[in-house]
């Protein structure tokens, strides 16, 4: 059947992504480090619950540019380019037919709070770049936002199987001001990593700064180094 032979090709390309960029993954702070900053038992990395210089809240304020776009489903579409060989526009449905990943991880926000144990739904940014293919000669990812925003993240970070495109959280849809229909997520990183709104993810052959990461963010972002601001 057409949809199993494209299952197959996907869960194939994931694989070959996987193990080109294992070592790598396996060696990033948020797996390795031996002495991560935070307090509180272990998270399914090894790492505190509670990043230093964290606070948990139960809230869930909203940050971003002060613009938030309003994206009907009929008009969103996601582009993958640049150094990819098989480049992409998908629609809602397209995106809705690629396989889904339900999650449950935390949110640390650079401005000190902590949203934990948020439940997701969404696609693994491992399966879109499984279903792009990634040149050799890519090495990180500049995402897009419908306002205007920009963030970039290196490949080893992006391609863990945590990042996700979600649609739905707290088993609800995503709600505008949070960033739906769909926005990216990055738990080992500080959630300015993930685009509201996202648009488009471009594949750059080497590192580029974001709009935070430009003006004076950390370009790398982790929470257990309290890597806040470069
Ligand atoms: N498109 C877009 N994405 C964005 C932002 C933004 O301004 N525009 N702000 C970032 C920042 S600084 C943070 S802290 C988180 C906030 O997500 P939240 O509003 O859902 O809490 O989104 C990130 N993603
Ligand atoms: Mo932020």
């Amino acid at each position: 059947m057409e949809e199993n032979r494209k299952l197959d090709k996907i869960i194939e390309a994931r694989m070959k992504l996987k193990e080109r960029f294992e070592k790598t993954i396996k060696s990033t702070p948020s797996l390795a480090d031996d002495q991560p900053l935070g307090s509180g038992p272990a998270n399914r990395h090894g790492m505190p619950k509670l990043p230093e210089g964290q606070f948990e809240t139960q809230k869930w304020p909203v940050l971003d540019l002060g613009y938030k776009p309003d994206v009907s489903l009929e008009r969103w579409r996601l582009r993958l380019d640049g150094e990819v060989e098989n480049p992409v526009v998908l629609t809602w449905a397209d995106f809705l037919a690629l396989p889904q990943t339900t999650d449950v991880s935390d949110f640390h926000c650079v401005t000190t709070w902590s949203r934990m144990d948020v439940p997701w739904v969404g696609v693994r940014l491992l399966d879109l770049a499984a279903l792009v293919q990634p040149n050799a000669t890519a090495t990180h990812i500049m995402c897009y936002g419908y306002d205007t925003y920009t963030t970039n993240v290196s490949l080893e970070e992006a391609l863990k199987p945590d990042v996700l495109l979600v649609h739905t959280a707290d088993g609800q849809p995503l709600p505008r001001d949070h960033g739906g229909p769909v926005r990216m997520i990055t738990p080992q990183l500080y959630a300015w990593k993930g685009a509201k709104w996202i648009k488009r993810i471009e594949f750059l052959p080497q590192n580029k700064l974001g709009f935070w990461e430009e003006r004076g963010y950390s370009d790398t972002a982790y929470p257990w180094r309290n890597d806040r601001y470069s």
